[in-house]
């Protein structure tokens, strides 16, 4: 199977004080870092993301509970938990996503390469096959 989903394991600069995880562009994070957000407070039965994105690329890191990602580009789709602090997933453009099962304290933080731009966003299935195929 084509490999689609790539996973960063950061590393922890831990001291006896406690732990510490730093992320800089280009030389752990294979883009410039234009915005950053986070998802808590998600009722435990949501399905979130249910889209993909044109030009945006992404990280997500999971900094306090767990979910899971379903990653899928058209042709194959994996499940990936999220639910340490080191790791992270890149959500490259051209990706369906949806994020499910969130425990309730989960905190998800994105760093993304673009502003928010709604017209980025491919909302339909059938849509995004049909983008994917054509780009
Ligand atoms: C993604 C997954 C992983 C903003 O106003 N600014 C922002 O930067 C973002 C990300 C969202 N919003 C507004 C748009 C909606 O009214 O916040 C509301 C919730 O956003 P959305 O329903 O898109 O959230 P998710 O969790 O479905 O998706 C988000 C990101 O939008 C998306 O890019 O890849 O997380």
């Amino acid at each position: 199977m084509q490999k689609f989903i790539d996973i960063i394991d950061f590393e922890i600069k831990g001291d006896e004080k406690g732990s510490l995880i730093s992320i800089e562009e280009h030389i752990n994070l294979p883009f410039k870092i234009k915005r950053v957000y986070y998802i808590y407070n998600t009722q435990q039965k949501v399905i979130r993301g249910l889209h993909a994105h044109k030009k945006l690329n992404q990280l997500a890191i999971c900094l306090n509970g767990s979910c899971d990602f379903v990653l899928d580009n058209g042709k194959n789709r994996e499940t990936i938990k999220l639910d340490r602090k080191d790791k992270g997933i890149l959500i490259q453009k051209n990706i369906w996503r949806e994020m499910k099962n969130f425990s309730e304290d989960c905190v998800i933080m994105v760093l993304a390469d673009q502003l928010y731009d709604s017209n980025d966003y491919i909302n339909d299935y059938g849509e995004f096959l049909d983008y994917i195929n054509n780009v």
